[in-house]
């Protein structure tokens, strides 16, 4: 497909969707069975990664767990500008009775960690769902994690940006394309490819064009590992630093359809 669902990265991570129903125009991953590849990961590893949950919303047997976000901050986490959205929540953020962040936790059946109320939500204003540009927003927590929870952001010129840089995508979305949520973080391995990969493959015309001034092309050059609904809005990291937020592409895992990263690098450091 050619848009952001709201939902979780998955395991090939297939890491994706949440909230939206499936697009037409998506090609289903299953149907080539690539999106494998992906490992359980460590909260403890990895502990600026968080879950978006709201059980009233998306029920209770995952947590509620709809999409992925970081840790910037003690008191802000970044997700997808997607993820916010009335496609995704049926209304306003702030209009869910419950909206979370679950921190410091692997499984969403477990118990650890902490649930954090939302106190404030912001949407990037010139995030645009037509074309998926600045798909970024920022949450602000009612109490603050601790310091230790925090990644750096890369900044522009970072040589984990360049292409070849092995990076890591993180989330609790689909494994395999085909609706199969994780219970537990996931993470798989890809690389930061160049723009060319992801011109080539969304051009614009009919569906979503890639622009590399605000995102980013990572993948699997031969498929299979990759983000997945239920994914969006978790963090892509190399070299220790979040270069970008899961955000779009065209299923999941398939070689010729990298995945699409916001360019976290591009987002101004005063909105966090
Ligand atoms: C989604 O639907 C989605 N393979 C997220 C990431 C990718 C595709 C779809 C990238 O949220």
């Amino acid at each position: 497909m050619r848009r952001p669902l709201a939902r979780a990265l998955t395991g090939a991570l297939g890491l994706i969707a949440a909230a939206a129903p499936p697009l037409a125009a998506a090609a289903p991953a299953a149907a080539d069975s690539v999106v494998v590849g992906g490992q359980p990961a460590r909260i403890t590893d990895a502990p600026w990664v968080v879950a978006l949950s709201s059980r009233d919303r998306f029920g209770g047997t995952r947590a509620g767990q709809f999409c992925g976000g970081v840790v910037v901050a003690p008191t802000k986490v970044l997700t997808a500008a997607h993820c916010l959205g009335r496609e995704a929540l049926g209304g306003e953020p702030w209009q869910l009775p419950d909206f979370k962040v679950i921190a410091g936790r692997s499984s969403l059946r477990g118990q650890g960690g902490q649930e954090i109320r939302v106190a404030g939500t912001w949407v990037n204003p010139d995030y645009d769902s037509r074309t998926n540009s600045g798909d970024f927003g920022v949450l602000t927590l009612e109490e603050a994690l601790p310091a230790s929870y925090v990644i750096a952001v890369a900044a522009p010129g970072d040589p984990a940006l360049d292409p070849g840089t092995a990076a890591d995508v993180y989330g609790w979305g689909d494994t395999t394309g085909s609706g199969t949520y994780a219970m537990s973080l996931r993470s798989a391995r890809v690389q930061v490819l160049p723009d060319a990969a992801c011109e080539r493959a969304y051009p614009g015309g009919t569906g979503v064009a890639y622009r590399g001034d605000t995102m980013l092309c990572a993948g699997d050059p031969e498929g299979g590992r990759d983000a997945c609904q239920g994914d969006s809005g978790g963090p892509l990291v190399a070299r220790g630093r979040l270069i970008g937020l899961v955000s779009w592409g065209s299923g999941c895992g398939q070689a010729e359809n990298p995945g699409v990263y916001t360019r976290v690098s591009a987002v101004p450091p005063q909105r966090f």
